[in-house]
């Protein structure tokens, strides 16, 4: 906080120089400016946030420190926590952690005694491993105490950026605008609507796609322009040597609008110049929900244009239009934007209906829900104890946090939150790299005071690169003794991605961790060193979130200079090479597009996939109907069950009747599908030609759910292809068949349990064959 929230760290200083000052538990494997000023310094290992959090409920749980009354009436979900939490005792959490169990002890005495509390976090949690899991738990402490929605008390789970906030509001940020649920049709309906566009227009099949999907998709060649704004992902993502490769791949076309030529511009085709902040008129939101208006104080410089101006130039490029026909964008300047955002953010949490540019003028700001009933913005969120978690109203059903997967509406519903909130427990799991005899230091990575992100900035204030030239490898002091280093040595640090050429500064960090800032990548660099931290990180990224893994990795430490008769170790930097490539081989860009295709050779012929997709669909749903006439009345002698194949044959038939419009349309290539269903059927369904053995009819209906399953997975790509295409039509039939493969499935999970106990249970004559190597039903029949 001391170096990364430096208005908040002011406010902190203040209190903590003032009369009763408050207590401050500080949570860092490094000792960090502000954890110089800790009561308590927890310090635990990298990657270890979830055990010690579970650590202190425990602790909070054991001691009867939690508000049960609070409980009761607000939250959901202790039980299931209680459970979890149960196993986290002190002396485990030390073993996990390294933190000492008197340490811990003393932290969950002051979260458990004290009257108010606050609580923030920032990128050692969302960065590290289990970040959202580890992220909830905070928000556990604060609920399991009651002390949140009241003077003094809440939380504070920080952006980094001063536009983090609204670009999270409005739906920029991995979301939908106004805190909209993609799995509530209501909510995309309402966005629909205001953009006077078909519901199927909008995407909402998933949460957008993160950037790791979309450096995959220019990988895999399916995007083929990338348009980069206000951000420097070669020198801000994750394994920069991947990024860089991706980035100029010579048939990638990359438009990079920025305020600097930054090392990204530098590899694109096209850079659009942008006016910076005090050049354009805009607002932005605080983490405490204030909206605070910027207004153009400077022209901006030659031919750079406010980023506002570039997209609405864009958009009427493209003559976007709405479903009436009329132009889709209809704004020429900042204030109908906002007058546009009012009405898509009216009746939600951060409603902002009644904010207006006068009034956000002259004062300090106005926090959202600013409504008829809070004309000047309501200061605090949850004083009724009430939250967001009506299921109709929720931005999300929430997610396993272990795999990442959205809950369904009747998960979510299962909990039936209804306005509580919900305590999310989550056990400790060990990071995707751990510390090896190659690389035996955990890496972590992350900011100083003096520097903003990719120093596009920073970097060039004389006074700020002074006080902070160049980055350095932070390494305790025990393992700088192991390996005789001393202070400002050169030293070279590799992982299984990267090295990076950098100067050791020894101490104030835990024995076997390293911490290097990211903030410096090539633009300005004096020679030739690798240095940009991100040369080493991982691509990992936490499931739910998607943010990635910056705080993680395992690296190793080399001396640059060896002994005498070796060569000094050496980091080269890549940065040169690949500007120099893409100027090389994009030479095309350069001319106009008939001749680079000529260039290029011969066209490729392009093929679409759907086609085969469509038509295993369809040989799928054709075997699904001969093992209906032929196989389970074979295997399955009970009349029960002949009665229902007679209706499952027909719901067959209906799919596949609602599904020939599809292949028309879109046509089919059935010989790739056809080989696969044919060697799956051999494969579940052993070939015979009458089977009587009870248990050999829970088999068949145990395949057929198989069988019904490979239909589905089917149904599943294609649903929301067919929402990408914005065909309705197509839609309808993929959900037709969707329900009635539902349909057939219960119908066969039910047989499958009416079967199971009497099969299972009630002793049979021994079939010696049983015990026999080939289990199959066709080895055993052979026997
Ligand atoms: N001066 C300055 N201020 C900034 C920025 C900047 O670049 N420069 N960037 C802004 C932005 S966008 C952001 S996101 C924020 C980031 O703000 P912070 O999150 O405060 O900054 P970081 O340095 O990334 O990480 C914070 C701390 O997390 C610790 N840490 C690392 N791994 C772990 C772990 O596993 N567990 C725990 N408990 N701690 C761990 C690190 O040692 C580090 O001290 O700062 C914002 N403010
Ligand atoms: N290893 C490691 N990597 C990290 C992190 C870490 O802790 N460790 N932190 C991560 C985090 S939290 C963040 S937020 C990212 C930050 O990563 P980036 O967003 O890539 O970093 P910035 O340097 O802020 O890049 C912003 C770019 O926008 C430009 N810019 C500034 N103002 C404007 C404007 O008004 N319009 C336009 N079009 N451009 C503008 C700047 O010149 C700059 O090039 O880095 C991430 N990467
Ligand atoms: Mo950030």
């Amino acid at each position: 906080m001391a170096h990364t929230q430096t208005v908040l760290w002011s406010r902190v200083l203040d209190r903590l120089e003032g009369p009763r000052p408050p207590k401050l538990i500080v949570i860092d494997p490094r000792k960090s400016d502000t954890a110089m000023r800790a009561t308590v310094h927890l310090s635990p290992k990298v990657g270890t946030n979830v055990a010690l959090l579970n650590g202190l409920q425990h602790l909070l749980i054991k001691n009867g420190w939690i508000n049960m009354e609070y409980l009761s009436k607000h939250v959901v979900g202790l039980e299931s926590l209680q459970r979890v939490v149960d196993k986290y005792t002190p002396q485990r959490v030390e073993e996990i952690t390294g933190v000492p169990e008197t340490q811990l002890q003393k932290a969950a005495e002051i979260l458990g005694t004290t009257s108010s509390l606050l609580s923030t976090a920032l990128q050692g949690v969302y960065q590290s491993n289990q970040a959202t899991a580890a992220a909830c738990q905070i928000n556990n402490i604060n609920l399991m105490r009651g002390l949140i929605g009241r003077p003094g008390s809440g939380i504070l789970q920080m952006n980094g950026q001063p536009t983090a906030q609204n670009n999270r509001e409005t739906g920029c940020d991995g979301e939908y605008p106004g805190f909209r649920n993609f799995q509530n049709s209501s909510h995309m309906q309402e966005i629909a609507d205001i953009w006077n566009i078909d519901y199927i227009k909008l995407p909402h099949w998933n949460q957008p796609t993160h950037i790791e999907n979309m450096l995959k998709y220019v990988a895999e060649g399916s995007i083929q322009m990338f348009w980069i704004s206000g951000t420097n992902p070669l020198v801000s993502l994750p394994h920069l040597h991947k990024v860089r490769e991706l980035l100029t791949k010579p048939d990638l076309f990359v438009v990079t609008q920025d305020i600097f030529l930054t090392e990204t511009a530098a590899i694109s085709d096209v850079v659009l110049p942008a006016a910076q902040w005090g050049e354009k008129t805009g607002c932005f939101t605080n983490v405490d929900r204030t909206v605070h208006l910027s207004k153009k104080a400077v022209e901006p410089p030659g031919e750079a244009r406010a980023d506002l101006d570039i997209w609405l130039d864009f958009a009427s490029r493209m003559d976007f239009r709405d479903k009436h026909g009329h132009p889709l964008i209809t704004f020429t300047k900042p204030e109908e934007v906002f007058d546009a955002w009012k009405e898509m953010s009216y009746g939600r949490p951060l409603d902002c209906s009644e904010m207006t540019y006068e009034k956000l003028t002259g004062g300090s700001g106005i926090q959202w829900p600013c409504t008829k009933e809070y004309p000047q913005g309501k200061e605090r969120l949850f004083d009724d104890g009430k939250f967001f978690t009506d299921t109709d109203y929720c931005e999300s059903f929430g997610h396993d946090l272990e795999s990442g997967a959205p809950y369904t509406k009747a998960q979510y519903q299962a909990i039936n939150p209804a306005g509580r909130a919900i305590l999310k427990a989550a056990h400790y799991k060990i990071p995707f790299e751990e510390p090896d005899n190659q690389f035996p230091l955990r890496l972590t990575t992350g900011r100083n005071v003096y520097h903003f992100h990719t120093r596009t900035k920073t970097g060039r204030s004389r006074k700020l690169q002074d006080a902070y030239p160049e980055p350095i490898l932070q390494v305790s002091t025990a393992d700088a003794h192991a390996l005789h280093l001393t202070e400002g040595e050169m030293v070279i640090v590799r992982s299984r991605r990267g090295s990076v050429e950098l100067p050791a500064s020894i101490g104030n960090i835990n024995e076997g961790h390293v911490f290097i800032p990211f903030h410096f990548g090539y633009f300005d660099a004096r020679d030739d060193r690798a240095r940009a931290a991100n040369e080493l990180t991982i691509e990992q990224w936490d499931p739910v979130s998607k943010q990635p893994s910056f705080k993680s990795g395992a690296v190793c430490i080399e001396k640059c200079v060896q002994k005498e008769d070796e060569q000094n170790n050496h980091a080269q930097e890549e940065q040169t090479t690949a500007v120099k490539r893409v100027k090389k081989e994009k030479k095309w860009a350069e001319r106009p597009p008939e001749t680079s295709k000529s260039d290029r050779g011969e066209e490729p012929v392009l093929v679409r996939r759907l086609e085969l997709w469509i038509g295993a669909t369809h040989e799928s749903l054709e075997v699904l109907l001969d093992i209906y006439n032929n196989l389970i009345p074979r295997m399955v002698h009970d009349l029960e069950v002949q009665a229902g194949l007679q209706v499952m044959c027909r719901i067959t038939r209906d799919i596949l009747q609602h599904f020939e419009p599809v292949i028309d349309k879109y046509h089919e290539s059935r010989h790739y599908g056809r080989s696969v269903v044919q060697r799956l059927k051999d494969a579940i369904f052993p070939a015979v030609d009458e089977a009587t053995d009870p248990y050999e009819a829970l088999v068949a209906l145990q395949s057929l759910d198989i069988y019904l399953t490979y239909v589905e997975g089917h149904l599943t790509a294609l649903l929301p292809a067919s929402q990408a295409a914005w065909d309705g039509e197509f839609l309808q039939a993929i959900s037709f068949a969707q329900s009635n493969i539902q349909r057939q499935k219960a119908w066969a999970n039910q047989h499958i349990k009416v079967k199971s106990p009497q099969t299972l249970l009630v002793p049979m004559i021994a079939a010696e064959d049983l015990n026999a190597p080939d289990t199959s039903m066709a080895g055993r029949r052979k026997t």
